[in-house]
């Protein structure tokens, strides 16, 4: 059986993956910082559809500890089938101006440096099998930014571009690359950007039926679960009230 490896597993489309490849049997490398999710995921996953997990906990923005982890995989877990960049997030909604300069390393250091090491670090595992998948996260932030969205979509375009460059380069590997661009999705996200807050966090999403994590969940194990000579290389994904980054009627 495939095996499948989810940063950012603790929550939203990583945990919603988590559960959809594990109902199809995979065997699953989970990653997050939130080791009591980690480990309460693996023990329901494991119990409800007999498959193995393995706990990987690190933060990606931790380039010694993404290499330290990857490089000691147990050898039963060193056939990497497909790689999901999931972890990610974003910090405040504020202009240039007001924003916050530790916001804006967080998210680069997440969302495309830890994006960066992570696929480096696994790749290793790929090449010399000359096959796997890599399944990278953007947003319809890559492809327009949005009012006060300033480094939140540049890190998203960085990711675009990123995977664009590895679908190039890992051509004579045989190794698919995806990027997924999810339009606004009810996850934690919105309560990770505005810090706790749940009023604002809910307005994101007030006179919208957004995506659910399963929507893109599935929309993932879709694209991961093709035939071995396709790929789809690049998918925007939105709800119904949403047309790239243009909402119709939503209150905020
Ligand atoms: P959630 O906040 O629900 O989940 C984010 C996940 O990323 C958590 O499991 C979190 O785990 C993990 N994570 C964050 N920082 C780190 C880190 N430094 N190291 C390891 N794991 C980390 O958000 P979503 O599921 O919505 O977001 C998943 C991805 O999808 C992100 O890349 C996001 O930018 C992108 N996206 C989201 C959209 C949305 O509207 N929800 C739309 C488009 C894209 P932990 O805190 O335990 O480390
Ligand atoms: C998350 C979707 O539109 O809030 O990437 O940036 S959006």
């Amino acid at each position: 059986m495939k095996t499948v490896f989810i940063t950012g597993a603790t929550s939203g489309f990583g945990e919603a993956c988590a559960d959809v490849f594990g109902q199809n049997g995979y065997a699953l490398i989970l990653n997050g910082r939130r080791v009591d999710r980690l480990l309460s995921l693996k023990s329901r996953l494991e119990d409800d559809y007999g498959i193995r997990c393995h706990l990987l906990p690190f933060d990606v923005q931790n380039r010694r500890a993404v290499f330290t982890a990857i490089d000691t995989l147990p050898e039963e877990w060193r056939e990497v089938d497909i790689l999901i960049n999931n972890a990610g997030l974003a910090l405040g909604r504020n202009s240039f101006e007001e924003a916050d300069i530790d916001d804006w390393e967080t998210m680069i250091d997440t969302n495309l440096k830890g994006l960066l090491y992570v696929s480096k670090a696994v790749l290793p595992l790929m090449i010399p099998r000359n096959s796997g998948h890599i399944i990278n996260l953007g947003s319809v932030a890559a492809k327009d930014v949005y009012d006060k969205g300033n480094v939140y979509c540049a890190t998203k375009a960085a990711v675009e571009t990123v995977s664009k460059a590895m679908r190039i380069e890992l051509l004579p590997h045989r190794i698919k690359v995806t990027a997924i661009h999810p339009g606004a999705a009810e996850t934690e996200f919105a309560l990770v950007r505005f810090k706790g807050n749940e009023d604002a966090a809910k307005k994101t999403y007030t006179g919208l039926e957004p995506l659910t994590a399963k929507d893109v969940a599935d929309i993932i194990f879709y694209c991961a679960t093709l035939p071995p000579n396709v790929c789809i290389n690049d998918l925007v994904v939105t709800c119904v009230q949403q047309a790239d980054g243009i909402y119709f009627n939503r209150e905020s």
